[in-house]
Order: C-alpha cells, then sequence, then structure tokens
C-alpha cells in the first residue's frame, strides 16, 4: 500500500489536505491531512469516499462521437486521434467561414488547481476565440467588500477562535465551509455566541445560538438598521472611527436616519426590537466577527448588500480587536505568477468577452459572429447555468459543434458532439490555493489515469499542435509549467516554506504582523464614503424579484457541490429535489407534504417533492442542490427557474434573485391526461 499527499480540488473554500492511500495502482482509502493548518485532518462526507468517484463505472472512459439525437446520450467510442482530427477540422472550417471568435470556451470550477482550471486560456488566446466571463459564482461579493475595504488581506480565520460573537450571514457553513467549525468549537466551547442571518432555518442553524430569518436581498437593509441604533445609543467606537474610518460621519447624517428599526422591519420581516437587540449586542460584543456567505449577493442589489454589512465592523472598531472583524473571502492571488499559465500575451487583438451567466442568450440571439462552436470543460453548463430552457436549447442547436471534457455524463456531455473523458485530481498534477484560508499546496498523480482519460493540461496541449499553433509552451507538462511557478516564486510565496511546498506538503502563507490595521484602500481608511462609487455611500436597493408568490431560495445540498457529486449513488438516493414550504403556505395551496408540485415562473416549470416545514418562512421556498435531470422527478432541474439577469456590481449571476409560483403537479398530469 502506498500513501500519498493530496488537495481536494473542488470548488470549496475549504481546499483540504488529503491522505490518500493506493494499492495496485488503485485509490482505496482517502483520509483527511492531519498536517494541514486549517483542516486539520477531518473531511465532509462528500470525499471521504472520493474514490468511489474516482473508480466510479460511470467514469466517461474513452473519446465518444455523437451517433443520435442531440441530448439523448447515445454515442459511439473513437479513438483520440480520431476526435482530435474531428475538432480540428470542425474548428478550421468554423475560422475560415465565420472566424475565429464563432468558438466559444466555457469552463468554471470542477478543478480549482491553478494549473488545470486555466489550462484552456494559452489555447483560446492564441486562436482568436471568444473570451468567456467567469462571473457565475459571486464577483459582487468582491465588489461590495473592495468598496469599503479595498486590497485589503482578508482575515486569518483563526480570529473565530478569540470571538464571542460569530456571525454566520447568509452561510449554511456545515455544508460549505466545514472546516471553520475547528475553531467555532472552541470559541463555544469558551462561551462565544454563535447566530445565522439566513433566509431559512438551513442545517447550520443546530450549530447556533441564535437564528435571524431575514427577507431574502434584504440583508443590506438589516445592516444599515443595526448601525442607525448603535450609532443612535452612542455605541460606536469613536476612537477607532476617527483613526481608521472615512465617511461615518456623512453615513451618520445622511443615511441612517432613513433606517429606523420600524422603517427597516417592514423590509425585512425582522421585528424592530430583535433589530435593537441584535445591535447591542454586536456593539457590545468583545471581539464580534462576521463570517460573510456569497448567496446574498446572488442579487440585483448584491454588491451594495455586501457593502452595508461590511461597514458594520468599522462602526464598532471590530478590527483593532482579537477575534473581531469580517471575513468575506481569501485572496491569495499576488502569491502566484498565474500568467505563466493563463498567457494573455497569446492574444494578438482584442477578442469579445461574453459572460457566462447569459450562456442561454448567447446560444441563441444572433451575434456577429454567431457561436458555431462551445467548448465546455469542468464545467455543467447545462445544469449549473441560469434559464435552463434556454440553454438547453441553445445546445440543441443542429449547427452548433459542441466538445465537452468530462468526467461522467452530465446533462451538458449529453449534448456533445464529441465527448473527451477527462481525469480525477489524483491522476494528474496541480498546486492548489484557497479562498477560504491561506494554505496552498502541490500536488503530484497518485495513480495512473483512468481508462484513456487526459487531463485538461494534456488536452489543450494536442489541441494546440492539431490545430498547428507552434509555441515551446505547449511542450511543457503540467510539472514542468508547475516548476517553473515555483522555481521564480514571488515574493510572498518565497517568504514562506518554499521546500515543503516543492515536497508537496500543505503549508501557509505567511501574514504581515499587524495586518488587520493595515487598510489597503485609496485613502489608508476603511471607506464607508467612496468617492469613486457610482453612490458615494451605502444604502439599501431593493432586489429584482419576479411577479409572483414565492422567493425561490436555490442553496447548496450538504451532499452535492454545485452538480459535482450528482454520480454519487451513495450520497443521493433519498430526497432529491424537495421542495421546502412553510406549513401555513401548504395549508393555504391545499398542498400536501410529500407530493409534487410544479414551481413556475415566466422562464419555466421545475417539479420537485414538497417538503412542508417550519423551517422556511412564509413567502419563501426552499430547495437546496444542483440536481442531474435524471434525478429530477420531472424533465427540469432548478435551474429552469433562475434567470440571467446580472448584478449592480461585477457582472455576476442573480440566482437568489427569483420569484415562483407553486402548484400541484397532480393536477398538471390530470390535465394532460384529460387533453
Ligand atoms: N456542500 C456543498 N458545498 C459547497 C457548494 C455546494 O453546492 N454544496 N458550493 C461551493 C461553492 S461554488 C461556493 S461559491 C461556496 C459558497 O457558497 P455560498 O453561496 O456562500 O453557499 P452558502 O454558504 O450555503 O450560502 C448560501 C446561504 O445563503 C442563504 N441566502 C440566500 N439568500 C440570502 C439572503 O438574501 N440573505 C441571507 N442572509 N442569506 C441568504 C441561503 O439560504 C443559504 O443558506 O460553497 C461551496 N461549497
Ligand atoms: N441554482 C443554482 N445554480 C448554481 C448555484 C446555486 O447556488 N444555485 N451556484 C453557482 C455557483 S456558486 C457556481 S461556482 C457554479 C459552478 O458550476 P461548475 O463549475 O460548472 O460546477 P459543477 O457543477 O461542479 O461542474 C463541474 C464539472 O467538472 C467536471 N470535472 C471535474 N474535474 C475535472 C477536470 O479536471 N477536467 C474536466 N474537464 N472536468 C472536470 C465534473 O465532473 C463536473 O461535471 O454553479 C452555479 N449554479
Ligand atoms: S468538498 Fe470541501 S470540505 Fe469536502 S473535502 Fe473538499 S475541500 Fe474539504
Ligand atoms: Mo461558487
Amino acid at each position: 500500500m502506498k500513501v500519498v499527499r493530496s488537495v481536494c480540488p473542488y470548488d470549496c473554500p475549504d481546499a483540504c489536505g488529503l491522505v490518500v492511500s493506493t494499492e495496485d495502482n488503485k485509490v482505496v482509502k482517502v483520509q483527511g491531512d492531519p498536517e494541514h493548518p486549517f483542516t486539520r485532518g477531518t473531511l465532509c462526507p462528500k470525499m471521504a469516499h472520493y474514490e468511489r468517484t474516482v473508480h466510479s463505472s460511470q467514469r466517461i472512459s474513452t473519446p465518444l462521437r455523437r451517433s443520435g439525437v442531440k441530448g439523448s446520450a447515445t454515442f459511439v467510442p473513437v479513438s483520440w486521434e480520431e476526435a482530435i482530427a474531428c475538432i480540428t477540422t470542425q474548428w478550421q472550417d468554423i475560422i475560415a467561414q465565420y472566424g475565429a471568435e464563432a468558438i466559444l470556451p466555457y469552463s468554471y470550477a470542477g478543478t480549482m488547481g491553478l494549473v488545470q482550471r486555466n489550462a484552456g486560456h494559452p489555447l483560446f488566446y492564441s486562436l482568436g476565440a471568444s473570451q468567456l466571463e467567469r462571473t457565475i459564482c459571486s464577483p459582487a461579493k468582491g465588489c461590495g467588500w473592495n468598496a469599503v475595504m479595498g486590497q485589503t488581506m482578508a482575515l486569518h480565520t483563526n480570529e473565530i477562535h478569540d470571538s464571542d460573537l460569530i456571525i454566520l450571514w447568509g452561510i449554511h457553513a456545515l455544508a460549505t465551509n466545514i472546516h471553520i467549525m475547528h475553531d467555532i468549537n472552541s470559541a463555544k466551547k469558551r462561551g462565544a455566541k454563535v447566530w445565522l442571518i439566513d433566509t431559512y432555518e438551513n442545517p447550520t442553524a443546530k450549530i447556533a445560538d441564535r437564528v435571524i430569518v431575514v427577507r431574502p436581498g434584504t440583508d443590506g437593509a438589516l445592516a444599515l438598521g443595526m448601525m442607525h441604533v448603535i450609532a443612535r445609543e452612542n455605541m460606536t467606537d469613536r476612537e477607532f472611527i476617527k483613526r481608521y474610518v472615512k465617511g461615518f460621519e456623512e453615513l451618520n447624517t445622511t443615511v441612517l436616519p432613513d433606517y429606523e428599526p420600524a422603517a427597516v422591519s417592514e423590509l425585512t420581516g425582522i421585528a424592530a426590537a430583535d433589530i435593537e437587540e441584535m445591535a447591542r449586542l454586536y456593539a457590545q460584543a468583545r471581539a464580534p466577527y462576521i463570517h460573510l456567505g456569497s448567496g446574498l449577493s446572488r442579487y440585483s442589489n448584491g454588491a451594495m448588500t455586501v457593502r452595508a454589512i461590511t461597514c458594520l465592523p468599522a462602526v464598532v472598531g471590530a478590527w483593532a480587536k482579537p477575534g473581531g472583524g469580517l471575513f468575506a473571502s481569501t485572496s491569495t492571488g499576488a502569491a502566484f505568477d498565474t500568467q505563466r499559465i493563463t498567457r494573455e500575451d497569446f492574444q494578438d487583438k482584442p477578442a469579445r468577452t461574453l459572460n457566462m451567466n447569459q450562456l442561454g442568450q448567447i446560444l441563441n440571439e444572433v451575434n456577429n459572429p454567431p457561436i458555431m462552436s462551445l467548448y465546455v470543460y469542468h464545467s455543467n453548463p447545462a445544469a449549473i447555468a441560469p434559464d435552463q430552457n434556454r440553454v438547453l436549447q441553445g445546445l440543441a442547436r443542429e449547427n452548433l459543434f459542441t466538445v465537452v471534457h468530462e468526467r461522467f455524463m452530465t446533462d451538458t456531455a449529453k449534448y456533445a458532439d464529441i465527448i473527451l473523458p477527462a481525469t480525477t485530481s489524483l491522476e494528474h498534477s496541480d498546486i492548489y490555493r484557497s479562498y477560504g484560508h491561506y494554505g496552498v499546496q502541490r500536488t503530484r498523480a497518485v495513480i495512473p489515469v483512468v481508462g484513456q482519460a487526459k487531463s485538461n493540461w494534456e488536452v489543450f496541449c494536442l489541441l494546440a499542435e492539431a490545430m498547428e499553433v507552434k509555441h515551446p509552451f505547449f511542450t511543457q507538462s503540467a510539472d514542468d509549467v508547475i516548476d517553473s511557478i515555483l522555481a521564480q516564486p514571488s515574493d510572498w510565496l518565497a517568504s514562506s516554506k518554499l521546500e515543503a511546498l516543492r515536497a508537496g506538503q500543505p503549508i501557509e502563507l505567511p501574514l504581515p504582523v499587524g495586518y488587520k490595521t493595515e487598510f489597503k484602500t485609496a485613502s489608508g481608511k476603511i471607506e464607508i464614503l467612496n468617492e469613486n462609487e457610482a453612490e458615494p455611500l451605502p444604502k439599501f436597493v431593493k432586489p429584482h424579484g419576479d411577479k409572483a408568490d414565492f422567493w425561490l431560495v436555490n442553496a447548496p445540498d450538504m451532499r452535492l457541490l454545485n452538480s459535482s457529486f450528482n454520480e454519487r449513488d451513495d450520497l443521493t438516493q433519498t430526497n432529491k429535489m424537495l421542495l421546502k414550504m412553510n406549513p401555513e403556505d401548504a395549508a393555504g395551496k391545499g398542498l400536501k407534504n410529500g407530493q409534487l408540485v410544479t414551481a413556475y415562473n415566466e422562464r419555466g416549470e421545475v417539479t420537485f417533492i414538497l417538503e412542508v416545514t417550519t423551517s422556511v418562512p412564509a413567502g419563501v421556498v426552499v430547495t437546496e442542490g444542483v440536481w442531474w435531470l435524471e434525478h429530477a422527478p420531472g424533465n427540469r432541474s432548478v435551474n429552469a427557474l433562475t434567470s440571467q439577469r446580472l448584478t449592480d456590481q461585477g457582472r455576476g449571476s442573480t440566482f437568489y434573485d427569483v420569484k415562483v409560483n407553486v402548484r400541484s403537479a397532480d393536477n398538471d398530469k390530470s390535465d394532460k391526461c384529460a387533453g
């Protein structure tokens, strides 16, 4: 038996250290790495049996060519030579007729490794293909943070350990960021209180001392209401504000008067007395710490919401207190010279940029040139992109040449003309950083490739050769590229334990002493007032919504990661595609627990299994997880309801800024029979 270190490759802030045991070139066990500084030897239930994904009988093992109708998943195996030749011929014809911008790459974060994730950029830059604006996750969150904090370094999450009030704001931490529980538990043992502020009592509520249920998209008003009370009752930290904050007086005199608790209660659905009490407890805490999720930024007012919340710790001086502050996400971009992977310099002239949230529009509307080929790698847009009906309509276009590089027969792969089999993270090399901590780690393949799988890096090198993109860059291996990055490290990386990193050990990027009050903004202060913003001061803006009865919160599921892990029957056998509804709402509509219901709006209709539960407030319905269509009770999954609208800043997705009506699906069936 061999035991080798690796890293969890999924799009999760934890980026866990793994210890992988292999026997006869097969993975037999996957465990957490006790030496990993953040994850400390534990894993989530998804990865505890990663070997079941790696050696799944559902893995795509050879290249495939379509032999039936698009979407029907009928394919015949072909050789790699045939597959690459087919793509090359199609692309050469398309480029000759429409120009290279008729080719669109589509990728996101099936793997977070820097090399494999970005491996397509050099080729698509070289070809002059359309560029993809990769903003499906949470760019509005970044914009909201930047407006107030600029480039200030993110908190080290071990601050949690010293906090006495930990606010999980719009984050289902037990599912999406479970390793912060190490520090939450130790803080709780020392008396810290935990609050969850969310649109429903998500399963993380069970570790919270207090759950505050807020109306979707109104957290900005809540934050301003809390600041109103804090200012009114003279609970601000005047010394801190004087030294470190710009614009509190302007906020206090021109904005906060509009946010009296009664008015904020109307907007948020939280009782005025609760808002007052929250403000007092927050201001009086020794070291209040806010851990901010991303869900609340996926609204048309997302950046402004995050901006308002980000002002709170400034007003009470939390940053100066050990254990206090606000965590949004870690940015370690400066540690790595990713230009060595992405090679923007390979692009001769600027190509147009298309937004990944608007794939439905892009594929169906006449563009100049139209998109004639889509190359999808480590993403599953047929399931995860908003407005599924439009996306599927586009993917079904007979004249669209679609290539999908995948590990499994996803909803997107079913629409491919050519499928290429992809490696898992244990079959290729990479280097990882995290958006939840300061750990970084290098990995090497642990087992030989399964079947004929190839990594993203290898496939793009093959395609470059076939498309006659002649540059020695494309003759390197992934290891060569990683070695070249580590051979000329940035100052930040060089100041860390570089030898250990090269040897595959998890290491942490060092943080400068006093970083918590080193505010990297134009003024050097926290900018509640920021003249470079269209709105110099934060305020509450209503979310967009739709004309329908219920807000639809479509939150993460513990057992899935976006649409990944749908292949794992051991995780996902039961409770697929539930729609949670409050008992009063269900009674009002004559709906019963366990029955099939249809949620619908102007974009689509989706069948769910109804769960009647008090964990959801009136006027809101909740579904967890992005499911493959084969797991759906009807013929669509959640994203048939979500919209292609973009956020106020950052051109991000607005998955949660959506409303639906709900009816019994039993009637649907009898209608169909009657017709
Ligand atoms: N198990 C699992 N883990 C995951 C993922 C997954 O799908 N499953 N996805 C991964 C990805 S890609 C990401 S980006 C990360 C982080 O993903 P995030 O989007 O930060 O996910 P959560 O942390 O659960 O935050 C979503 C929570 O926000 C709540 N919410 C929605 N609207 C509002 C609102 O207006 N106000 C408030 N206060 N709360 C609101 C939802 O009810 C839900 O509980 O998680 C990653 N980890
Ligand atoms: N309704 C709704 N929709 C959402 C969200 C939501 O909260 N609600 N969350 C959104 C968010 S935050 C995000 S980040 C996006 C994420 O969307 P995606 O990044 O598309 O994530 P996945 O659905 O996990 O799809 C990743 C695919 O990559 C494949 N893969 C894994 N490793 C490799 C590899 O090395 N090479 C190749 N070629 N393939 C590989 C996996 O098999 C998997 O099918 O989804 C978004 N969609
Ligand atoms: S999905 Fe997240 S919590 Fe689970 S093993 Fe991977 S990084 Fe860790
Ligand atoms: Mo994400």
